[in-house]
């Protein structure tokens, strides 16, 4: 094989990989804007300039949720490795869904450094980018960590081959599971206990059910970037699908909807107008006020936290707060079913 095949053959493969993904999009596009309530699904967001407004959000003052979720991991750290480790003495390797910067894993990693003298650190993200952006920071933080990146698309149910050798401690943090309405939640959360074994545990981060204010101030920034995230899922539908949206004839509209414990993100279409879709081969109509909902952010009880977990196979064990209870990072472990069904059947049987 000379080098030019092997050139031919990464382009293909790389152009074969950015066709699914267009025909991801606009399968997407195409479900979400011909539904009577339009809707977008909130992974559009993430594209590399979402990617990047995401991560400007995270450092805004109204959205305390990464820091909050931060400073937990700072100040209970290494409590949260002791209470993981569990009582069979195994090293601990942590395994992250979705990586993105690593930032917060770092006080875990030098946690467990500290514990084992060794940690192997598995982030799982679709994105190579990604995945490289958490290893780089990793290693800056932590040279001797030894990083183990397994790229693949987690919502998928897709197995991740996890090596044997270690008991796991795998992270969902960042409140992200707060993006999945409750019933593929739990999909997720189930698939993921699949991947475990019985004595693996599970770190989850979630936003807390709270007042109205200051949920709305962290959806409606001053300084207008949520805004732009919000828009950016227009705009990637412009790059990608050819589309023709006027940005500025959509309002960003972050509510909270108490009902279903969760802000809900819309764009609101401010004129009577119709949007030309080209790969699609059609055109959408929208009324003035007509609103396109783009996220859910769900935001939880511990009640509900551990009723999610429950579900999915998991017992919730210990919780962690900020001292004003707007953030928890759960400690939950798997549950072997079939000790479940022998205390089942012996509940039942007293
Ligand atoms: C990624 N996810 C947890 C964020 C959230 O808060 O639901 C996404 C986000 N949407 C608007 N701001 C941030």
């Amino acid at each position: 094989m000379n080098s030019s095949s092997v050139i031919d053959n990464s382009t293909d493969q790389s152009n074969a990989a950015a066709t699914l993904e267009t025909f991801a999009v606009a399968k997407a596009a195409l479900e979400g804007l011909s539904a009577k309530q339009k809707y977008l699904p909130s992974w559009l967001f993430y594209d590399a300039p979402g990617s990047r407004l995401f991560e400007a959000i995270t450092r805004l003052p109204e959205y305390y949720l990464t820091s909050l979720e931060h400073s937990i991991f700072l100040r209970h750290a290494d409590e949260i490795i002791v209470a993981a480790s569990g009582l069979g003495g195994e090293q601990l390797s942590i395994l992250e869904l979705g990586a993105g910067s690593a930032s917060k894993t770092v006080a875990l990693l030098r946690a467990l450094m500290a514990r084992q003298g060794h940690a192997l650190y598995m982030p799982v993200d679709v994105s190579e980018a990604a995945l490289q952006w958490a290893s780089r920071n990793v290693h800056a933080a932590l040279p001797a960590v030894e990083v183990r990146s397994i790229c693949s698309e987690f919502t998928q149910g897709k197995s991740l081959n996890l090596p044997e050798e270690n008991s796991r401690l795998a992270l969902y943090i960042g409140s992200s599971i707060g993006n999945f309405d409750p019933e593929e939640a739990v999909e997720l959360l189930q698939w993921l206990r699949s991947q475990l074994q019985p004595g693996d545990a599970l770190l989850l981060g979630t936003d807390m059910a709270k007042a109205a204010a200051p949920l709305l101030a962290a959806y409606n920034d001053k300084a207008g970037v949520t805004a732009a995230f919000n828009r950016n899922i227009l705009a990637r539908l412009n790059r990608e699908l050819k589309a023709d949206f006027a940005l500025d004839a959509f309002e960003h509209r972050a509510i909270w909807n108490a009902e279903e414990s969760r802000i809900e993100m819309h764009l609101d279409s401010n004129r009577n107008q119709a949007v030309r879709v080209p790969l699609l081969g059609r055109s959408f109509n929208f009324r003035r006020g007509e609103s396109i909902h783009t996220e859910n952010s769900y935001k939880f009880t511990v009640e509900a936290v551990e009723d999610m977990l429950l579900k999915s196979g998991f017992v919730l064990e210990q919780s962690w707060y900020d001292s004003d209870r707007w953030f928890g990072v759960h400690l939950a472990r798997v549950v072997d079913s079939e000790t479940m069904m022998e205390d089942d059947a012996e509940e039942e049987a007293a």
